[in-house]
Formats: C-alpha cells, sequence, structure tokens
C-alpha cells in the first residue's frame, strides 16, 4: 500500500504521529466507530482518499465506463471560448476540491485576464503537485493554496479582494453532498465570492442506469477496489480485525433520490473488531459508502437559484451526460 513518506516513517518506526496527524486520525476513528454503530451502517465518502485511494480514483478517471472525466474534460476545451466570452475578466479562480488540478489548466488556457489561482483541497501533497504542474504551464501565474475542507472554509486570501472571482467546482463532486447540503455549499460559495463573481459547477445528468451503473461498477473492478481501500485504511491505519476479502463492492441506482449509491457487503456472518469494539454482520448486511447525485439541468439551476445564485448558461454534451453550468451574483 502507498500512503506518504511521512506517514509511513511514523509507522514503521513506531514513533510517535505529530500533533496533527493524532488528530487526523482520532477524526477518522470517532467517524468511523460512529458509522459503524449506526443501522443502517454508513462511512463519510471524504475519507476514501488517501494516497491508495487517490491513485485508484485517478484510475477511475480514465476507465470507458466512467464518462464524468472525459466528458466535463470536452466540454472545458470545447467551450473555453464560450466560458471567457461570459467571464472573461475574471481575475481570480478559486477551485474548491482541487485535487490534480488537471482540468484547471484548461479553464487557465481560456481565461486571459486570471493572474491568480487559489486552489482548496484537504491533501496538501496534492496541492503541491498540481501547483508545480500548473507552474510550469502558466508562466507568471500567481498561486495561493489552501490546504482545507472546501465547504468550511472561512474567507479567502487577502489578495483576492475586490478582484473579480470566477469560482470553479468541478466532477460532480456536489453530488456527494445531499441536496441541502449542497444548497448550503452554494450560498457558502457566494459569500465567499462575493459581489460580481460568478461560480462554474460540473454536475453529472440523470441518466439510464444501464450508463450509471457500469460507470460505478467497472468491468475491471477499480471501483470494486477504491470502495474496498476505505476497509483497507481503516485496517491499517485504526489496527483494526477486519477480514477485508468477507466484503464485496456493490453500486445501484435510487430512483427516488436520483443519485448512484455505493455499499460495501458482507458476504458472510462476521465480526469486525475496533479499538475495543465489535461489530457484528449479518451475511448480505451492507455498509453504505457513498451517494453520488445526479441532477437534469432544469433541477440543478433551481438549486442554485436557491442559494441566491442566477443560472447564467449551460453546456452540455452531444449525449447529454454532463452539464457545465455557469452561475453568476449581482
Ligand atoms: C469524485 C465524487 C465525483 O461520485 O462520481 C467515482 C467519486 N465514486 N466512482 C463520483 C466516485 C465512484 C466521484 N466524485
Amino acid at each position: 500500500m502507498e500512503r506518504s513518506a511521512h506517514q509511513s516513517f511514523a509507522e514503521e518506526s513506531g514513533a510517535a504521529l505529530a500533533p496533527s496527524e493524532e488528530a487526523t486520525r482520532d477524526e477518522f476513528a470517532d467517524a468511523v466507530l460512529q458509522g459503524l454503530a449506526r443501522k443502517p451502517r454508513s462511512l463519510p465518502c471524504r475519507f476514501f482518499y488517501d494516497a491508495r485511494g487517490s491513485e485508484l480514483f485517478e484510475e477511475i478517471t480514465q476507465l470507458e465506463e466512467y464518462y464524468p472525466t472525459r466528458v466535463e474534460t470536452a466540454l472545458l476545451a470545447d467551450h473555453g471560448a464560450e466560458i471567457a466570452a461570459e467571464m472573461g475578466d475574471a481575475n481570480v479562480l478559486v477551485e474548491f476540491g482541487s485535487g490534480s488540478s488537471r482540468k484547471t489548466s484548461l479553464l487557465l488556457a481560456a481565461l486571459a485576464a486570471v493572474d491568480t489561482y487559489i486552489p482548496i483541497d484537504v491533501s496538501e501533497e496534492f496541492l503541491a503537485q498540481a501547483a508545480s504542474w500548473l507552474e510550469e504551464r502558466h508562466d507568471g501565474l500567481s498561486i495561493r493554496s489552501l490546504v482545507a475542507d472546501f465547504t468550511s472554509i472561512a474567507a479567502l486570501p487577502l489578495t483576492a479582494r475586490r478582484r473579480r472571482k470566477l469560482g470553479f467546482f468541478s466532477g460532480s463532486t456536489i453530488g456527494n453532498l445531499s441536496h441541502d447540503e449542497a444548497c448550503t455549499f452554494l450560498a457558502h460559495a457566494a459569500r465567499l465570492l462575493g459581489r460580481r463573481s460568478a461560480f462554474l459547477v460540473g454536475v453529472d445528468l440523470k441518466k439510464d442506469p444501464a450508463i450509471l451503473i457500469p460507470a460505478y461498477n467497472d468491468a475491471r473492478g477499480v471501483t470494486a477496489a477504491f470502495n474496498l481501500n476505505l476497509l483497507h485504511r481503516i485496517k491499517r491505519e485504526l489496527d483494526a480485525e477486519i477480514d477485508v476479502d468477507g466484503f464485496a463492492h456493490d453500486a445501484v441506482y435510487d430512483e427516488v433520490h436520483g443519485r448512484m449509491e455505493m455499499y460495501l457487503v458482507s458476504r458472510k456472518r462476521q465480526l469486525v473488531r475496533l479499538r475495543g469494539r465489535t461489530f457484528r454482520f449479518a451475511d448480505g448486511e451492507r455498509i453504505h459508502t457513498e451517494n453520488s447525485h445526479k441532477y437534469s439541468a432544469e433541477e440543478f439551476q433551481a438549486l442554485a437559484e436557491s442559494a441566491g445564485w442566477q443560472p447564467a448558461r449551460v453546456w452540455i454534451d452531444e449525449d447529454q451526460l454532463f452539464s457545465l453550468h455557469l452561475l453568476r451574483l449581482a
């Protein structure tokens, strides 16, 4: 298993974790204990993205069945000029949950007036890698990385003040949030970005489950490995007793909520032990690990309006797989 150099050093040497790492680990442990004790059981999807999980997610984005990344990238490449026509005078690009920032380069190429890029992500390692990748490609760009959870960031750096800002939230990450949470997040982003700003949001569209299900349950089993990595992570980082092979990946479409749901399903009666607690699983019992909400263009526009944004444009590919929304503030 891959992990950050620093983390493996602490574990292999038996050295104590730094206080911030200890806090992160306790937060992880608390969330896992709470989620496993709940019925139905669930685990928060934000814990997918350790070093190995991030690597597996990158692999998912290259899969034939997983269309979102490919289609969104094509939308950005094809409509860069139109996006610039709408928002060409933006000076600051603020990206929420920026990850590897691969799609950002297309946007920066289209937006000539942007001189400052503010990526926000929980992974310091990702931010550093993304910054050096972008610096090489965009001469003179000033990058001000923020290590933070994008839902809770309180303020932007002073350099962004009184400048025209474009927010960017790609990949349909907004789909991980419930409708209420998405509305709260959009309103929060509006406050953060401020007057005369705009927000470009990538949103996966509602579609035939025959397309959705393979996107979350691919033939090569990469998504299964991504989902099961959460159990490997719990075992490794929290010293849990778990038979990871005793669980299987499952992905279903819930018509009522309009979302893909991922589960880890126990393949037998078994016990999971963690921090002095024992959890009894029945054969077939599930742990809910992710929701990925899908929106029609109209549904997302209504949600954005309820959060105080004015829907300005929406770009959709010819197969109607994915949408890119431009929202404005008065
Ligand atoms: C990164 C949250 C947008 O929901 O499609 C990919 C994560 N989960 N395959 C998504 C994911 C399973 C992805 N997001």
